[in-house]
């Protein structure tokens, strides 16, 4: 009984799984193991991150703190209790990893699952205490089990994710996440330990006002895009970046806007990753009823060439997303 809490709390993120194990056809509890292991380090990380401006006091991070002890860089640290969470449950084969330049063989026999991940994004924002988050995809391996890990167990394209989420360390910590069955969002009850069903079946509204885009790129973005954002301007948008895709997407979800890394003159393909930040948001996006392009294509759709490829993206409220679209469109021809 929680009324000690002084309010009725939803239903737990484990006995949810649970009533939605029939949800996953094939995968007979290791997609809950794995679910289950990713909210298990989240708390973890959750925690470090919450302690990150005390741990380490008398400079910032990789410096040494009053222990004399090396002060590890928070994605690293997250890198490795996500990792080590997902090697313990025993349901992964690999991992690929924003902080691992190659593909993590687990080398786990039994293993059916690939895991893309961003264990913590949006990492440069934790000294000026600003929202960040972790981002993953779920594969199921396309090769039989337990035989090498091929390429074709990595390169896959975001239509063929089992389940995909974000958790969002902010005012309070979140994880949402889709299995291919709608989205559903629990927040973290720290007292507890526990995450709470707190947003069932999140639906995105189609429409929106509210754009979220770096304009200090105005100089190297396409007429397309600048037109667009003229547009929102004409109509009195808000225009809300907090320079952390989790936060500022999650905020458009939840209540409408459009977020945008565009192709840049420096960086044509923009610089969000395409396996570990737009696949995973893309699923949950549309899975939310909401939309994801990279300005022309379903991000969904993309088949990955490499494992750390960059893409442009257009995610958020539909309408918004195909008005975008149109600029872009426009400014070609
Ligand atoms: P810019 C953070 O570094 C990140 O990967 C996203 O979380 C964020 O939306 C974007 O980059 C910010 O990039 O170029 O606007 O600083």
């Amino acid at each position: 009984d929680h009324s000690a809490l002084g309010y009725s709390v939803g239903v737990t993120l484990d006995r949810f799984i649970k009533m939605k194990q029939d949800d996953f056809p094939f995968a007979s509890g290791e997609l809950s193991q794995i679910l289950r292991d990713i909210a298990l380090a989240s708390k973890i990380v959750n925690r470090e991150i919450n302690r990150a401006g005390l741990s380490n006091i008398g400079g910032a991070f990789g410096s040494t703190n009053v222990q004399g002890e090396e002060q590890q860089k928070l994605d690293v640290v997250a890198n490795i209790r996500f990792s080590r969470a997902l090697t313990k449950g025993g349901e992964v084969c690999a991992i690929v990893s924003e902080e691992d330049d190659e593909v993590i063989d687990l080398q786990n026999s039994s293993g059916k699952y690939v895991v893309a991940m961003d264990p913590l994004d949006g990492s440069s924002n934790i000294d000026v205490n600003i929202s960040i988050g972790t981002i993953f995809s779920i594969y199921r391996r396309v090769t039989p089990v337990g035989s090498p890990i091929q390429p074709e167990d990595i390169m896959q394209p975001g239509n063929k994710q089992v389940a995909a989420g974000y958790v969002l360390y902010g005012s309070s910590t979140m994880l949402v996440y889709t299995t291919g069955k709608g989205v559903n969002g629990f927040t973290y009850e720290q007292s507890l330990g526990e995450f709470f069903l707190s947003h069932p079946n999140i639906c995105a509204p189609k429409d929106g006002k509210i754009y979220s885009i770096n304009e200090g790129l105005n100089s190297q973005i396409s007429e397309g895009i600048k037109n667009y954002i003229t547009s929102c301007k004409e109509r009195d948008f808000s225009a809300r970046y907090i320079g952390s895709l989790v936060a500022d997407f999650h905020r458009n979800l939840l209540k409408g806007g459009i977020y945008i890394y565009p192709s840049t003159a420096k960086a044509p393909e923009g610089k969000l990753r395409l396996l570990y930040e737009a696949n995973s948001l893309a699923f949950i996006a549309e899975q939310a009823g909401a939309s994801a392009s990279d300005g022309k294509n379903r991000i969904l759709d993309i088949q990955p060439t490499s494992l750390h490829q960059r893409t442009p993206l257009y995610i958020g409220s539909t309408v918004m997303v195909e008005e975008a679209e149109g600029h872009l469109k426009e400014a070609t021809v």
